[in-house]
């Protein structure tokens, strides 16, 4: 086996949503065999169990934010274990839990990117921009800020996490499938020029130019880090996420992009995040996001499978 190997963290918490449920998520993505899928693939896969963390205390917010220490402590263990996968080589999977967990994961592909040379591109697969500030949150809910902490905008001991502040730019990210920003996010997706592929750009290109479009500069150098938030589906694919915003991608959509992100043979790092296995039907929303990361593992119809 010549590919890197894979090293599954599960991250069973939705400390930052607004619907419990995404703690399971992990779990949902183990019965859906996610390992046993990726390893059919000729891959090598170490599933490192879960990491642990403050319960959930289901406060409402406080200065804007909801159970902002047990955020930071969650995102410092998500941070240490991804970090760590990389120095040894592997390729880090983070099986959320909820979107506030991508700060602890891209701060930590930021930095080993740092420490290696290599140029980062962060691929937002989400109906949301998840870049709202303290000041214009409709919620206080952190997994809607995840993009904005790791630009240096948000509370300092989640904008800290990484050793440099901020962890990115925001010229970092190609956010895809986005149909739902705040009134006052608007603004701020504006002022940072946030690359967004929305879902009226996808309509009106299709999928094919899209990806061609956001992974138009990724070379030899470039570390792809993928984050995967499930609530990027169309909702009648994709039922099990707490926040369902309707129009997103179908199935062959969804598949294009994967496949694409695939061929360019750059992927270095993803999270799966917002599955919510309470609001699924019978997994299968764990499933379909099980076959699109076997897709994004380079899977397709027509090519052998590996002996
Ligand atoms: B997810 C929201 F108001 N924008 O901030 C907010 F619509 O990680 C939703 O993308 C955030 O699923 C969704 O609460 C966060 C809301
Ligand atoms: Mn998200
Ligand atoms: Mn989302
Ligand atoms: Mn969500």
């Amino acid at each position: 086996m010549s590919r890197q190997a894979i090293a599954l963290i599960g991250v069973p918490t939705d400390i930052g949503a607004g619907h419990r449920g995404a703690s399971m998520g992990p779990e949902a993505l183990r019965v859906a065999q996610l390992v046993e899928k990726l390893r059919r693939r000729g891959l090598e896969v170490i599933d490192r169990g879960n990491l642990h963390g403050p319960m959930n205390p289901w406060e409402p917010p406080e200065d804007g934010y909801r159970h902002l220490p047990e955020v930071i402590a969650w995102n410092l263990a998500v941070h240490v274990a991804i970090h760590q996968e990389l120095q040894s080589g592997r390729l880090p999977v983070m099986l959320g839990g909820d979107h506030s967990l991508a700060i602890g994961s891209i701060s930590a592909v930021a930095r080993h990117c740092r420490e290696q040379g290599r140029k980062l591109r962060v691929l937002w697969l989400d109906a949301h921009a998840d870049f709202n500030t303290s000041q214009v949150t409709p919620s206080g809910n952190i997994h809607g800020m995840p993009v904005a902490c790791l630009c240096g905008n948000g509370p300092r001991e989640l904008v800290e996490i990484g050793e440099r502040v901020p962890a990115v730019t925001p010229d970092v990210f190609r956010q895809i499938g986005i149909r739902s920003v705040d009134e006052g996010e608007k603004r701020l997706v504006r002022q940072a020029k946030m690359d967004i592929y929305d879902m009226r750009h996808i309509d009106e290109v299709g999928m094919k130019r899209t990806m061609e479009e956001a992974l138009d500069d990724v070379d030899e150098n470039t570390h792809l880090h993928v984050s995967f938030d499930v609530d990027f589906l169309d909702p009648s694919i994709a039922p099990g996420v707490g926040t369902t915003v309707r129009g997103g991608p179908t199935y062959r959509e969804a598949q294009l992009c994967m496949e694409m992100i695939a061929d360019t043979g750059r992927l270095g790092s993803l999270d799966i995040v917002e599955l919510n296995p309470a609001y699924d039907k019978r997994n299968r929303t764990a499933r379909l996001a099980v076959e699109l990361v076997e897709s994004l593992f380079g899977k397709s119809t027509l090519m052998r499978e590996p002996d």
